[in-house]
């Protein structure tokens, strides 16, 4: 059996990584930053004793994407499990103060990156015949917030994309389940906040929030169910928060 799993530098991505290679699973673990691909790639190897194969590429470039899965021998394209993770939320700003870049990052990483990523993987698991696609939205997808803009609107982007893809693979045996998290304790707060780790800290006062570990359990459930029965669309949520903006904090 086999995951591919995009963003596995960080985050829910590394741990499902772990899980998938735990439960004997060869993974293809992808990002941009090598150091981390190859050290995650020794562990899973040394730990599990699982095949890994790692991809350095850059999601938001087709070329990249599409030399990545070009390389992928005939034994590493029986790809069971696609999980189209990577993604960021960059900045919190209102619309008229946007930053255009960090618009065209999120848009271009969250939306065309995991197109790009699917375009490319979609036909080979219509060749082998089977596949299931697990694309990570967010709560952000289902609701919208505050200075959330751009990064909601990518989010539901993905949502309305995973429903679409659902049609779209029914008559090829593909599965598609979109899972929308909520507060996830990760980078991606970091990172939103361009390195400020202290205003990502603040994110979490008070909160127990989900654990990448927690992410990774369900994408793994999901992919474990019988092959008759598909997981649609899951929303997860620490039991401290009830929407994006109503968190219960001690
Ligand atoms: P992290 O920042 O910890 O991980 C993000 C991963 O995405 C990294 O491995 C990163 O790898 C990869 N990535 C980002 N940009 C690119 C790119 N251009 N090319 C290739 N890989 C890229 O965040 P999370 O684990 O929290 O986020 C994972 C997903 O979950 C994202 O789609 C996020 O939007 C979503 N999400 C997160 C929530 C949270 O609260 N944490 C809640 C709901 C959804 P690298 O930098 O090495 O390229
Ligand atoms: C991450 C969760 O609420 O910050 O997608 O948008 S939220």
């Amino acid at each position: 059996m086999i995951a591919f799993i995009t963003g596995a530098t960080s985050g829910f991505g590394k741990a499902t990584a772990e899980l998938f290679a735990k439960n004997g699973y060869n993974v293809v673990i992808t990002g941009r930053r090598k150091e981390r691909l190859m050290e995650l790639s020794a562990y899973l190897k040394s730990t599990y004793k699982v095949e890994v194969l790692y991809l350095n590429f850059d999601i938001r470039h087709l070329k990249e994407v599409e030399a990545a899965v070009n390389s992928l021998t005939p034994e590493w394209k029986k790809i069971n499990v696609l999980v189209n993770n990577a993604g960021l939320a960059v900045g919190l700003n209102p619309i008229q103060e946007g930053v255009i870049d960090d618009w065209e990052r999120m848009i271009d990483t969250n939306i065309k990156g995991l197109l790009y990523i699917t375009r490319n993987l979609a036909p080979i698991m219509i060749d082998n015949g089977y596949g299931h696609i697990i694309n990570i939205g967010s709560i952000a997808g289902k609701e919208v917030y505050a200075n959330g803009n751009v990064y909601c609107a990518t989010k539901h982007a993905v949502d309305a994309l995973s429903k679409g893809m659902r049609i779209d693979l029914l008559q090829h045996n593909i599965k598609v389940t979109a899972i929308h998290p909520g507060m996830v304790e990760t980078e991606f707060s970091i990172v939103r906040f361009k390195g400020d780790e202290e205003r990502a800290k603040n994110v979490y006062k008070g909160v127990k929030p989900l654990s990448a570990d927690d992410i990774a359990e369900t994408i793994y459930w999901v992919a474990s169910r019988p092959e008759h029965v598909n997981i649609n669309d899951i929303i997860i949520m620490p039991t401290a928060q009830a929407n994006p903006t109503n968190t219960l904090r001690k």
